[in-house]
């Protein structure tokens, strides 16, 4: 339970749509359920449609609302800014809050460019502030587990990683041209919108990449001009059409440091997948797997299960033992997506209150840029790229 003399985490959130509503939630729920050091108190919600943000203030429980980030991130009563806007935005608002002396949260993917990316490392190391970059599904129970189980071994030398990340939102050629389908606005399609978030697990699970070869395509395009909406369902009426300038679908192979062998698929055009985001790993000893549509559950393989009782075998990642899910509910009792969100805002505060920097933070946000632009590269190229 919170304790009177709790210290608070004071928030200014610039953005509210999608990841807005997940971290709001993240916030309100987070010291209901575990003991935190710092409690966090909603200060103020930023968005540029006044009537927009006015309605997210009263309904997410922010103490007030402003318009302009700029006015927000000199304010002596704010301690960290949480980013949650379309991506061309986070370079400018992350570098202004760090320069302000402000713990910086952005989501994923860090920026737009590598350049960028290193940009804002190189501005919250300078001021010394804490970061996060939001690769939320690290911080599913059954994948911290699946990450336990490596540690220890079980599973010993990884020769494969094979990741795909599946969804169908854009199949229909009517679908608008929102903000994820501008380059100039996303950085890149279903490679850094989900791509990232495999690259992300890939380099938790096994480790760094050090060369990609990709492919890259996009299926339709033009599309009707829609509104700058965020929203994944979307729906286009306009007869003008804009160009799609990122990929619908990517594939690469990327070879780890330790040998592993990677595979990787990311795509808006898998139909039937609404948000499919899996990874198997084979090992010497065993193998894991993981699915984000059952996301309580690994399924693990051990090579040294008596003959004829092997196979693969589910584990509902629910139990005391299993990471987080212990303060929820008895064991059965599954959690969900937004829990994802908790877990994340927990163990960066965490270490802002132990003064500790904790991950994924912005140097893995730039590992992650520089792994998108090599197989964004490589796909021009038609060639393997080195990371550097
Ligand atoms: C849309 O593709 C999206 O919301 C991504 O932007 C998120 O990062 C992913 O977690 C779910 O899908």
């Amino acid at each position: 339970m919170v304790g009177v003399n709790q210290k608070k985490i004071r928030v200014a959130m610039i953005g509210y749509q999608f990841m807005g509503k997940a971290h709001s939630h993240a916030y309100r729920d987070l010291p209901f359920y575990f003991d935190v050091p710092l409690k966090p108190e909603l200060k103020v919600v930023v968005g540029r449609n006044e009537e927009g943000v006015k309605e997210a203030q009263e309904k997410m429980g922010f103490e007030s609302y402003e318009t302009d980030w700029r006015k927000v991130i000199e304010r002596d009563d704010i301690d960290v800014v949480d980013i949650v806007t379309p991506n061309h935005t986070h370079a400018e608002i992350a570098i202004a809050a760090a320069e302000a002396g402000k713990h910086v949260i952005t989501e994923k993917p860090l920026a737009l460019t590598v350049e960028d990316a290193k940009r804002m490392h190189a501005a919250v190391e300078k001021n010394g502030v804490k970061h996060l970059t939001c690769y939320n599904y690290r911080y599913v129970p059954a994948v911290q587990f699946a990450k336990k189980l490596i540690m220890e071994g079980k599973i010993g030398k990884i020769y494969h990683f094979r990741a795909n990340y599946l969804q169908d939102f854009i199949v229909d050629p009517n679908f608008p041209l929102v903000w994820r389908l501008k380059k100039d606005v996303s950085g890149s399609g279903a490679l850094g919108d989900i791509g990232a978030h495999s690259i992300d697990l890939a380099r938790f699970l096994v480790g760094e990449i050090t060369e990609v070869t990709s492919m890259m395509q996009t299926f339709i395009k033009e599309r009707p001009i829609g509104e700058m909406t965020s929203g994944l369902s979307a729906k286009g009426s306009a007869t003008e059409k804009g160009e799609v300038t990122v990929d619908d679908a990517v594939a690469f192979l990327a070879r780890f440091e330790s040998g592993t062998f990677g595979t990787f698929e990311a795509t808006r055009f898998a139909t039937g997948n609404r948000n499919k985001n899996k990874f198997e790993i084979n090992g010497e000893k065993g193998a894991i797997r993981w699915d984000m549509e059952n996301m309580n559950n690994i399924e693990v393989y051990f090579h040294d299960d008596p003959e004829g009782l092997q196979g693969f075998r589910l584990i509902n990642c629910t139990e005391e033992i299993h990471p987080y899910t212990g303060a929820y509910w008895p064991a059965g009792h599954i959690i969900g997506y937004e829990h994802t969100f908790i877990h994340l805002i927990d163990e960066f505060f965490r270490g802002i209150a132990g003064d500790k920097q904790t991950s994924p933070n912005f140097d893995d946000g730039v590992k992650n840029q520089i792994i998108l632009d090599a197989v964004e590269k490589s796909a021009n190229e038609k060639r393997w790229i080195e990371i550097k």
